[in-house]
């Protein structure tokens, strides 16, 4: 058995196959693991939608994003991304199907005997491997419990806090830890959070700089485990990255980049890319 990870496919379903061939993927051999961002921007979500899906056991799914905009905007707060972009979502005529699938998507995956860990976007400085897993939870029951859901997404705020709410508002840090894990690119060196950046938006926002007042979030993560994998997605200008066990794997397959796989379970971590042709044009 080999287990890949898989950067954000983003609706590009032929890169996908290209890529599962390259690496000689068979079902019933070998586990993918896909970071999240199966969906939106490119020409085939729901192709890829229902491919993985159709994987089964196969592939281990998380939440990103668009998969969250694309819940919430199933859930009645359908904001003007949505109604912009994700029209395709709500007039798929298995949206029942997809809806349900989207919800009981996690936020984080571990796997303790790969030594593995995997999230969309990033981790809060000041939380421990086990916190950022309960918080996980906390925020998959809520997603996944109908009387909760709907009034969760309905009380989104508009910004986020830079830090960690405190314990007695739980509601608000649910939707921190929500946004943190499918949003977060940047901090600052004291371990504050940065939600936005002038001038900088969208998959191509937050250029690596040097002399950035700001650095990547792992960057700034105190007590990490160093022996373990942490895999994430979400950063497509930032390409196929590894610093010591953080590993990126966004490589921007969707705007004419790369779609990436690495072997989790092979001491050399072998990478193994597609070239896009590139079907929409950053922001
Ligand atoms: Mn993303």
């Amino acid at each position: 058995m080999a287990v890949y990870a898989i950067g954000d496919v983003h609706g590009c379903l032929p890169e996908l196959k290209a890529l599962l061939k390259a690496i000689d993927f068979r079902a019933d051999r070998d586990r993918l693991w896909f970071v999240g961002d199966l969906i939106n921007r490119g020409p085939d979500s729901l192709g890829v939608w229902r491919f993985v899906r159709d994987l089964g056991e196969s592939a281990v799914t998380l939440m990103g994003n668009h998969e969250v905009r694309a819940l919430s905007g199933l859930s009645g707060r359908p904001d003007r991304a949505f109604s912009n972009q994700m029209a395709f979502v709500a007039e798929a005529p298995d949206r029942d199907a997809l809806y349900a699938w989207l919800r009981g998507l996690p936020l984080m995956h571990h796997d303790a005997a790969l030594r593995a860990r995997m999230v969309h976007a990033g981790i809060c400085p000041g939380w421990s491997p086990e916190q950022a897993l309960e918080r996980a939870a906390r925020v998959q029951a809520i997603l996944r419990d109908d009387l909760r859901i709907g009034p969760f997404f309905a009380a989104t705020p508009d910004t986020f806090p830079d830090r960690d709410p405190p314990p007695e508002d739980e509601t608000a840090r649910d939707h921190f830890a929500l946004a943190v894990m499918t949003r977060l690119r940047l901090c600052h060196p004291d371990g504050r959070l940065v939600w936005s950046v002038p001038g900088a938006r969208g998959g191509l926002a937050f250029r690596p700089d040097p002399d950035s007042p700001y650095r990547p979030w792992h960057r700034v993560l105190d007590g990490w485990p160093e022996d373990e994998w942490l895999i994430y997605g979400h950063w497509a200008v930032a390409g196929l990255t590894r610093h010591g066990p953080f590993l990126g794997m966004d490589s921007g397959c969707v705007y004419g980049g790369r779609l990436s796989a690495v072997r989790l379970d092979h001491p050399d971590a072998p990478v193994t890319q597609v070239n896009s042709p590139g079907y929409v044009k950053p922001e």
